[in-house]
């Protein structure tokens, strides 16, 4: 397979500003639990922007995708409006679950996103399924699944790239190796530090990749969802990445020192595309610094939706909560 590769010139502008806008939304989720807005815990994910961006530039609203507790990212990258996500987050009734989900129950029918999820491991499961579904109608659907190096020690990571091999469902399984599952370590926490040959195992065509760099991701991604929409079954991306803030709002960050985190930082994915469009002429130092103003100011926007935003009315209580009786799926 070789799809398109990453064009700067084409691809390499949208992309930047879609990372902006994706760490300027999660920078202000620390700030936000700090004030008492977000009712349980919520966990960002700045400095992994590469590898939701990359990724869904080759996804259609139609597609689906399934993600983690860590899902701002993945939500917003395929398109959802950040003023209602914002409002979700904050549990209000403009958020896309009416303000009844918040940070980890995220969910956006018209954009097929199958919801963030609590339940570590979960997605992976729920994006097979959806693979299931688009092999059965013929819809030409694909379906990625979001989850983290912890997360591939679920025993359901197996069961799913398993079933997905024999049966060639249209699914992608992307792991965000940030190196951490909370406090864990992944080198600790695994003999056999090449996820890749897990994948291998099953059959399921695997690539490690740069997750700091787009185009590394985006190339890597193109591959496995022209693969899935060919119908030639499901793909393992294992994306190197880093959570430059803690765990969650609250994290010590006992586990790490600061100079590792200052040393990923230095290969932060943002500044190193703006640095290549720069140094190709395609973007100067004045108008990153004006469209970073202007990003800031649609961020904002966002929050200030949110923030106005009702919260849900106790009267609606169980709507949505459970499935009517002979409604359509
Ligand atoms: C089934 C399950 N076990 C444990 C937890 C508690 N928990 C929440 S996040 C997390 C770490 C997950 O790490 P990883 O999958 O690497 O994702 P990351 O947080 O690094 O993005 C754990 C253990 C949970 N939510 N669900």
């Amino acid at each position: 397979m070789s799809a398109a590769p990453f064009s700067l010139t084409e691809h390499g502008r949208d992309a930047l500003w879609r990372m902006a806008g994706i760490r300027e939304f999660e920078r202000r989720m620390p700030l936000l639990a700090d004030e008492g807005l977000i009712r349980g815990s919520t966990h960002p994910s700045v400095g992994m922007e590469a590898v939701a961006v990359g990724v869904s530039m080759h996804l259609r609203d139609e597609d689906a995708i399934a993600s983690n507790h860590r899902g701002h990212a993945h939500t917003l990258a395929k398109g959802a409006d950040p003023g209602r996500t914002m409002a979700e987050i904050l549990g209000r009734a403009d958020g896309w679950c009416g303000g009844k989900g918040g940070s980890m129950h995220i969910g956006v029918k018209s954009l097929g996103v199958l919801g963030t999820n609590g339940i570590v491991g979960a997605g992976i499961g729920i994006a097979t399924g959806a693979a299931l579904a688009s092999k059965q109608l013929g819809d030409g659907t694909v379906a990625v699944a979001y989850f983290g190096d912890g997360a591939s020690n679920q025993g359901v990571l197996a069961e799913a790239m398993n079933l997905a091999a024999i049966w060639a469902l249209p699914v992608v399984f992307v792991c965000e190796n940030n190196h951490y599952a909370q406090s864990a370590a992944f080198e600790d926490m695994v003999a056999q530090t090449d996820l890749t040959r897990r994948g291998e195992a099953y059959g399921v065509p695997s690539e490690a990749v740069d997750g700091m760099d787009i185009e590394a991701v985006y190339a890597a991604a193109g591959r496995a969802v022209e693969r899935a929409r060919a119908g030639q079954g499901p793909s393992f991306i294992v994306a190197d990445t880093y959570r430059y803030l803690g765990h969650m709002a609250g994290d010590t960050e006992i586990y790490r020192s600061a100079e590792e985190v200052a040393k990923r930082r230095a290969g932060d994915p943002i500044d190193t595309l703006a640095a290549r469009l720069m140094a190709e002429g395609l973007l100067s130092a004045e108008e990153w610094s004006a469209r970073q103003r202007e990003i800031e100011a649609e961020v904002q926007a966002a929050e200030d939706f949110a923030r106005r935003s009702p919260f849900p009315e106790e009267r609606t209580a169980f709507t949505d909560v459970y499935a009517e009786e002979g409604a359509a799926r």
